[in-house]
């Protein structure tokens, strides 16, 4: 017996940032080492992914984890006591094999996430080492990099109440010599861009969607939103120090039956859908694209991809799936993954598309849900898998919790030497 291995897996519903339930997951060794992870939840969600197990009844409109709570204490618990957390590979197929169906359909993907990550902060415990270091070594990743931020100053899409179509318009700094200062600049062209946007768009402005950005109302166009955006960068004295980015989420502006998307009043095939985005990239520093198009489109993506000079994170496209990435890989689809653990339901699941991602080329930026509660593991993720990109909104405390533990461990590894930057070096 070496004290790591699982005794007890217990599980409560908490609330996460949309007052809606989540699980909570802990697991506990024999030697009493302990961890405990939040299960992050999506709302403009792919349709690959795992299966969120809810409860279906009246309570919550159907989003209590009641069944799920019952699940991790009468099913996963019974059959992961006696695995070893430092063997997350084990635990993480244990997790499968119990569930059987491929997409957690069966014991739900929150509550394998859940377990997945209170196993990997459970072995991190015993070892005594920081979480992002557990991750580094799971990952089988030499380096640790504090990540980019991609700062998501004005929302759109499902995610808040505007016109805007794209779900998020993204601030990312350029010329940044560390996280702190790259988190600094962000938060100043944020207080400038407010600022901006209540004088043009009205105080409503300054209300803030799911994920802490401006909601102007009115604003229509992304260029708008690009206009703005720069000009606030530009009254700060910032210059050229920042590029833009953007997730279209594209899915959730296409209609399956015509095959075509509907964007500013205008109704466009996925060839037009090129120009629109290679228009938008030859007038702004627009340097990344998450999901271009449609979740099941991976030969236009691959056009798009192969036509413009721009980051293509694929999200809902490849829903942090590795036979998704190597479909994408295959057909040229994309150049970068968007990693959430819960899309996948495990956490060596997670890193496994990243690894098919980065041994392909491809990079890879780290995720939170709109649904997220503060535990701040998604910090630690970016770091250990040297995936050199994080999104994480803008403000809230649930985001914001993020940038803080970063801010925590960038001073711990000693400040300076530890920052990707963007662009990524090649
Ligand atoms: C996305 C995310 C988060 P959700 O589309 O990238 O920004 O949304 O968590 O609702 O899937
Ligand atoms: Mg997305």
């Amino acid at each position: 017996m070496s004290g790591f291995e699982i005794r007890t897996v217990g599980a409560r519903e908490i609330l996460d940032c949309r007052l809606e339930p989540t699980l909570r997951v802990t697991v506990e060794t024999d030697a009493g080492f302990r961890g405990r992870a939040d299960v992050p939840a999506g709302r403009s969600t792919g349709s690959h992914e795992a299966v969120e197990l809810r409860d279906g009844e009246d309570r919550f409109r159907g989003r209590g984890v009641r069944t799920a709570v019952g699940t991790v204490e009468e099913t996963v618990a019974p059959a992961l006591a006696g695995t070893d957390v430092r063997d997350q590979r084990a635990v993480d197929d244990a997790l499968r094999d119990l569930d059987g169906t491929g997409r957690f359909a069966e014991i739900g993907g929150n509550t394998s996430t859940g377990t997945s990550l209170a196993a990997l902060k459970a072995a991190a415990d015993g070892l005594d080492v920081p979480l992002h270091e557990r991750v580094a070594d799971v990952a089988g990743r030499e380096e640790v990099t504090l990540p980019v931020p991609f700062l998501d100053v004005i929302e759109g899409g499902e995610l808040a109440a505007t016109e805007l179509g794209f779900q998020e318009h993204q601030l990312i700094p350029t010329n940044a010599e560390s996280f702190a200062e790259a988190i600094r600049m962000g938060a100043e062209v944020y207080y400038e861009l407010g600022d901006r946007l209540e004088a043009a768009y009205g105080d409503a402005s300054r209300n803030v969607g799911v994920e802490g950005g401006y909601t102007p109302p009115g604003m229509t166009d992304p260029r708008e939103a690009f206009d703005e955006m720069l000009a606030a960068v530009e009254e700060c004295g910032y210059g050229d120090s920042f590029a833009l980015g953007i997730d279209a989420a594209a899915t959730h502006f296409h209609d399956p039956e015509t095959g075509t998307y509907s964007l500013m009043g205008e109704t466009h095939t996925p060839a037009e859908m090129i120009d629109v985005y290679d228009d938008l990239t030859s007038t702004y520093p627009l340097e990344s694209i998450e999901d271009p198009l449609d979740e099941a489109d991976f030969s236009t993506t691959a056009a798009l991809t192969e036509r413009l000079d721009c980051q293509v994170i694929g999200d809902d496209l490849f829903v942090t799936n590795p036979e998704r990435v190597e479909r994408g890989v295959e057909a040229g689809a994309a150049n970068a993954l968007l990693l959430k653990v819960n899309q996948v339901g495990t956490v060596t699941g997670a890193f496994d598309a990243a690894a098919t991602a980065s041994e392909n080329g491809y990079a890879v930026q780290v995720s939170e849900r709109s649904g997220q509660t503060p535990d701040p593991w998604l910090a630690d993720v970016a770091v250990g898998l040297d995936a050199g990109q994080i999104k994480t909104g803008v403000t809230r405390g649930e985001r914001t919790e993020q940038y803080n533990r970063l801010l925590g461990i960038e001073e711990r590894l000693g400040g300076d030497g530890h920052y990707g930057g963007w662009p990524p070096a090649t």
